[in-house]
């Protein structure tokens, strides 16, 4: 098994490109006063806000993503804060997108910042993964104004994690020969699919390291951890067969938001609705040239978080089950509401090509981020 990642399972050359701070170097491009300050992309705090990203000088006094503005605002008082502005962001992606097929057409957006390029038949620079992510880099710099960060490995996995290894502005290089030593020492939680609650179970059992898994064997992660067992056993020898997909098939679309004063009553909920709905039908209609509806649904979050999902079978997006839906969701918990969401579940159209336009993935991946003062 040692050998098994360089035994030709992984000749391929993936980049893994992920832009440093996304929107908040977008904003410091177009802002050079912000230079040098700490400033972070937002909701504002008195309309219990969040942080959806914040540039390296606010990473400094532990500001994150997800974070309220208001605990962002206690831990750095000079933060700057600037509201989000997502058609320049989602422009600024399309553009780097533009970049990235000028090297190849297989690309996975896995949001507007980040996608895997798969260049193992590329010809430019000589065929050369490390030469191909330094100009497109140079180009994402000089053309967009802003910092890319890029992993290269022979798979995706590898790849993605190599991405921050030199992050911001930087780049790093695994070659098969370096993937043993690599995973080796990599801790559990760098692995798809370990989440806090699987890294606790593992540290538990004295498992911190892709070293650690390997030691405790196939039969044993089988029997501990079900079928992602073997999924781990072959993470942790760097072995990762998952494709760049380009085809993404889309399972749901929705809206959401997050009110700055709770709705007290039902009635001011149902008042809410053709806001809500008139921004989904603006994303819906382009998504409906490849897939149908199957379901539409209504989220209800109280105002102790607690949160609800009422849904029924439907062909249409039309305003009036919606109301339904919104009164029986409500009347589970009947007391004021901070979030109300809307959504669809879709299945795909027959006969049509699910490839989707850089446009379409970007709208799907930015679809939760659109709204101001959105919590998840
Ligand atoms: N984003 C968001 N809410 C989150 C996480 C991210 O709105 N909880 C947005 C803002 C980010 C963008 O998505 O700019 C890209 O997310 P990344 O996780 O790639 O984070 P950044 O690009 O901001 O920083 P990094 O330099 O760590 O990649
Ligand atoms: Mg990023």
């Amino acid at each position: 098994m040692e050998n098994r990642t360089g035994a030709g399972v992984s000749q391929r050359k993936i980049i893994h490109c992920d832009c440093d701070c996304f929107y908040a170097s977008i904003e410091m491009r177009d802002n050079p006063a912000l230079a040098g300050l700490p400033a972070a992309v937002g909701g504002a705090s008195e309309h219990r806000g969040v942080v959806a990203t914040c540039n390296y000088e606010a990473r400094k006094f532990g500001v994150h993503s997800a974070m309220p503005t208001a605990t962002a605002k206690r831990l750095c008082p000079q933060l700057i804060l600037v509201a989000p502005n997502m058609e320049k962001y989602r422009q600024a992606s399309r553009a780097m997108h533009e970049i990235f097929r000028r090297y190849t057409d297989l690309i996975e957006p896995l949001s507007l910042d980040e996608a895997y390029l798969d260049v193992s038949d590329a010809s430019a620079c000589q065929g050369s993964a490390t030469l191909i992510a330094r100009e497109i880099r140079q180009c994402v710099r000089d053309e967009i104004g802003i910092t890319l960060s890029a992993g290269i490995a022979p798979n995706k996995f590898i790849a993605k994690i190599a991405s921050d290894w030199n992050k911001p502005d930087g780049q790093y290089a695994v070659t098969p020969a370096m993937i043993d030593d690599f995973v080796k020492a990599l801790p559990v939680k760098k692995l798809h699919g370990v989440g806090k609650v699987t890294a606790a179970r593992m540290h538990a059992l004295g498992i911190e390291t892709c070293a650690d898994l390997r030691r405790s064997g196939e039969e044993f992660l089988l029997q501990t951890f079900g079928s992602f067992g073997s999924q781990l056993y072959r993470l942790c020898y760097g072995i990762d067969e998952r494709e760049v997909k380009t085809d993404r098939q889309r399972k749901s679309l929705s809206v959401e938001n997050t009110y700055s004063r709770d709705l007290p009553s039902l009635e001011s909920c149902l008042n809410e609705l053709p806001a809500l709905h008139q921004q989904m039908e603006e994303r819906l209609q382009p998504v409906l040239r490849k897939y149908r509806i199957s379901k539409k649904y209504v989220k209800v979050k109280f105002l102790d978080f607690v949160s609800t999902t009422a849904e029924h079978v439907a062909e249409d997006s039309t305003i009036n089950s919606y109301t339904h839906l919104m009164t029986e969701a409500w009347s589970r918990g009947a007391r004021p509401v901070r979030l109300l969401g809307l959504g669809v579940r879709l299945s795909p159209l027959q006969n049509v090509s699910l490839t989707e336009s850089p446009a379409e993935a970007s709208l799907r991946h930015g679809e939760q981020l659109l709204l101001p003062g959105v919590v998840e």
